[in-house]
């Protein structure tokens, strides 16, 4: 019985040191980024994509400007009074853009980031150059 505890002790360090140094590694990893400030991170299983509301008025676009890569819901929230859209253009993002989204409506873009510039944009109307237009930097 006294074995099997101690068996179980020293189980339970391993388990610990193990998530020591994991934690080590993602620490030197987000030291080692260069740019400020730091990105919006998604979650942590690289397969399931990371919600994040994309708040639109007249005439605005409201996100974070620095987002770390990996696949992303983007829930486009019409917090305006008239219609709007949001519309995504970047490595490995071709123009892909929500349908029109009414006044109090939202829709959902799904994309995957890689490291690079991206524009984000509403496309209806002149509405991008009126202001609704933000360049996403991911990395
Ligand atoms: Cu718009």
């Amino acid at each position: 019985m006294r074995i099997f505890a101690d068996n179980k002790r020293a189980r339970i360090g391993a388990v610990v040191g193990v998530l020591a140094l994991l934690i080590t590694m993602c620490t030197g990893a987000a030291a080692a980024t260069p740019t400020s400030p730091e990105p919006v991170r998604p979650v942590v299983s690289a397969s399931a994509a990371f919600p994040m509301t994309v708040r639109m008025t007249e005439f605005r676009l409201e996100l974070p400007t620095h987002l770390a890569p990996g696949p992303y819901a983007f829930n486009a929230v019409n917090a305006g009074r008239i219609v709007h859209a949001l519309a995504i253009d970047g490595p490995g993002v071709a123009n892909q853009s929500t349908a029109v989204v009414q006044s109090g409506q939202s829709a959902v873009l799904n994309v995957t980031l890689v490291p690079g510039s991206y524009r984000f944009y509403c496309p209806v109307g002149r509405h991008a150059e009126e202001g609704m237009e933000v360049a996403v930097f991911v990395g």
